[in-house]
């Protein structure tokens, strides 16, 4: 059995405990051991509560965020980068108290396109306020996964390459990259050949479809990915992201430009997609047997 994760969007965008109950619920009986909680507000939930019955059920859970420009820690203005630096440092501690290890998306920079490019300094600025981050991070046992995103996300860290280069410079054991197939997908010059690279410094993995929506209905070559995963020995996570107009979510909805729909039924949406990852390394399995 893989171990397979699922983004809480496919579920639902809310936080009330009704739609944090389903949502584990249907992560647990569709067979996912692990749980996504994307922008999940603590002044909104029960941490204690969550945590509870996140432990209960066995499952884990990972927290993702994408920095907003307030808090933009490759700013200019120190005033931004400390607000971004107090966004990351409670997140992380948000982690540690739903019972996580793993912090993940866009960390490095805010999530959203830009309207003018990185400068050296704005890139010195990133690295060194994530690296404190990730030292406060280490102590709570938690890591930092620096999601890798298309241009029109973030003007930083756009493949994995540059994300190692970051990571190199933070000089910190505890960062990683997140990786999304949806977002190498228009970025890498070779997917699989990215993710042998990145070997031994991936900390995090989304699987997405080129639209977003149903996995093998899109463009990717989930072949290849399958294959590298295997040869790498990925035994971590793989964790199923998927957006339609069914779900919307007032940032990341427009942050991602969620202008279609492309499932109503997010239980079939989520059973194919545990299927379609189980047999895809399933399968890359038996070829390199
Ligand atoms: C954004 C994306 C997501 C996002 C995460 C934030 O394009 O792919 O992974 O960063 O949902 O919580």
């Amino acid at each position: 059995m893989s171990k397979i994760g699922v983004h809480s969007f496919v579920w639902s965008a809310g936080s009330s405990r009704g739609e944090l109950e389903t949502a584990l619920d249907n992560t647990q009986r569709l067979g996912y051991r692990l749980i996504e909680f994307s922008y999940l507000d603590p002044a909104q939930v029960d941490v204690k509560w969550l945590a509870g019955r996140i432990r209960e059920r066995g499952l884990d859970v990972a927290i993702s965020m994408g920095l907003p420009p307030e808090g933009d820690i490759s700013s200019a203005d120190p005033a931004i980068v400390a607000h971004g630096v107090d966004i990351l440092d409670r997140a992380v501690a948000l982690v540690r108290d739903l019972g996580g290890t793993k912090l993940a998306g866009i960390l490095s920079s805010a999530h959203g396109k830009q309207e003018h490019s990185l400068s050296r300094k704005g890139w010195d600025t990133s690295v060194a306020a994530l690296s404190k981050v990730a030292d406060r991070a280490r102590a709570a046992g938690v890591t930092l996964n620096l999601e890798i995103v298309n241009r029109f996300e973030s003007n930083m860290l756009n493949t994995a390459a540059q994300g190692m280069a970051y990571i190199r410079d933070t000089g910190a054991s505890n960062v990683f990259l997140h990786l999304d197939t949806f977002h190498m997908n228009i970025e890498e010059a070779d997917v699989g050949l990215a993710i042998r690279h990145a070997a031994g410094k991936i900390g995090y993995l989304h699987v997405g479809e080129s639209h977003r929506g149903y996995l093998g209905t899109g463009t990717i070559d989930f072949p290849a990915i399958f294959d590298a995963l295997v040869a790498i020995g990925w035994d971590d996570y793989v964790t199923f992201e998927s957006f339609s107009t069914t779900i919307v979510d007032k940032d990341l909805s427009l942050k991602t430009a969620i202008w279609r729909n492309l499932w109503d039924d997010n239980v079939a949406l989520a059973r194919h997609a545990h299927r379609f990852i189980e047999l895809g390394l399933e399968t890359a399995r038996l070829k390199q047997a």
